[in-house]
């Protein structure tokens, strides 16, 4: 076990941290009340290697490890966790899972695009009536000939309107729950596919959030990646991956809400002193800094078992779950300790508490994660009724 990062690592962190605290960090304010960034923004990370970290060179990626990748969503979060989301969703839930899944054709036609932000993906799984049981999907695949008819609707989907490329899940045998699962990339220029933005959301105001809706949309039995049936397998897969950069870009929200704290415990004083050496302040800063630095290693600890080729599925619930819950405390504890000044929007950590809240509901809430904890060390699995009433699904 070496908890020091290798130099190439080194080398993709100091070039995310330069980029997110230089090009992404001074706009974060003013974008998230103009609830957009610039399209062009992910152009230039498409160009530095950060949209396809761990995807291989030959299909356009950057070639590098998976605490590499970890560390850029970090470096991102930190700065801004609208952008953050964008690159999760178009590497992990889009890029990776054509790696792992799709034909050499669809990897040769695709993973360029995306890695160098030619094109933008999203993930069209959750859907008005099924976000935690992700398997009562009621979008419906009808095979016609050597076509897929699809229809249905998605909703909470990142990037959803911004996208050229959808994982659109749907399902071929309604009553077979996740049996009957396929999955097809469709490109969204596709007849009868249109999207409509998703306004009002507390946080991740940057970000672009849609709904989807496809209505008779035709697409080749070539769109389909892998078989009909492993549609529910898929999609679980890919959140080993989607559900692991966000803890990473949570450990970030985490660490610039102790930088921050930090920073204003020592400019602000209190009582004739900085408050940074009151004991109560103190105890707030030694708490933020020992859970983000937890959060941390469990990150590189499901890293760890990525890089080995090792299932992570339980790796990546034990680091969703306690990097989520980190950040949305982290950030309350960074408003405590900014005072007023932290109820405004002209400190960080305001926008740091609203962005960090969606973590523990999208990609599987924290209920979520630990039901899927709960089975594994139990061996037990859920009762089927007790899935259903989990609330609602933001993805
Ligand atoms: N990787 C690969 N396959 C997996 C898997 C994973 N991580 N997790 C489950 N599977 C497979 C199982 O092996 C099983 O296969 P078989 O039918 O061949 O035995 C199948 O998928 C069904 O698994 P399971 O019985 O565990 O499914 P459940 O319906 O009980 O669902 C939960 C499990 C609740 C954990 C799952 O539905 C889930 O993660 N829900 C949350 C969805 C979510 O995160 N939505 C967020 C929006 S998407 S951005």
């Amino acid at each position: 076990m070496d908890f020091n990062p290798t130099s190439e690592q080194k080398m993709i962190r100091d070039a995310a941290r330069s980029f997110a605290r230089g090009k992404i960090l001074p706009h974060a304010r003013r974008w998230d009340i103009e609830e957009a960034y610039p399209r062009e923004l992910l152009n230039e990370m498409g160009k530095l290697g950060f949209l396809g970290v761990p995807v291989p060179e030959q299909y356009g990626g950057a070639g590098l490890d998976y605490i590499s990748e970890a560390m850029v969503f970090e470096e991102i979060g930190y700065a801004d966790s609208s952008v953050r989301t964008t690159l999760s969703v178009q590497m992990s839930l889009v890029e990776l899972t054509i790696l792992a899944w799709g034909t050499e054709e669809q990897k040769k036609t695709y993973l360029p695009r995306l890695c160098s932000a030619e094109w933008i993906g999203c993930f069209g799984l959750t859907e008005p009536g099924a976000g935690s049981d992700a398997g009562n999907l009621a979008t419906r695949a009808v095979r016609q000939g050597s076509d897929w008819v699809l229809n249905g609707q998605k909703t909470w989907i990142s990037n959803g309107t911004w996208a050229d490329l959808a994982v659109i899940f749907a399902q071929t045998e309604p009553g077979s729950k996740h049996r009957g699962m396929v999955a097809f990339l469709v490109e969204t220029k596709s007849a009868g596919f249109q999207t409509q933005k998703m306004k009002g959301k507390l946080g991740l105001k940057a970000s672009d959030t849609g709904e989807l809706f496809l209505e008779n949309v035709r697409v080749p039995d070539s769109a389909r990646l892998g078989e009909v049936g492993q549609g529910f397998k898929i999609a679980m897969s890919a959140l080993d991956n989607g559900r692991y950069g966000v803890a990473s870009g949570c450990v970030g929200i985490a660490q610039h809400a102790l930088d921050c704290s930090i920073a204003y415990s020592k400019e602000r004083e209190a009582f004739g002193k900085p408050i940074a050496g009151f004991q109560l302040m103190q105890e707030m800063l030694a708490d933020l800094y020992v859970e983000t630095q937890a959060a941390r290693l469990l990150v590189y600890q499901a890293g760890m078992a990525k890089n080995e080729g090792r299932k992570s599925t339980i790796e990546v619930s034990v680091c969703k779950y306690y990097a989520s819950e980190v950040a949305k405390r982290a950030a309350d504890k960074a408003i405590q300790i900014h005072g007023g000044y932290g109820y405004s929007n002209e400190f960080a950590p305001e926008r740091l508490w609203r962005d960090a809240r969606v973590a523990s509901l999208y990609e599987g809430t924290s209920q979520i994660q630990q039901l899927i904890l709960g089975r594994h060390l139990t061996g037990i699995q859920a009762y089927e009724d007790e899935v259903r009433r989990e609330p609602a699904q933001v993805g």
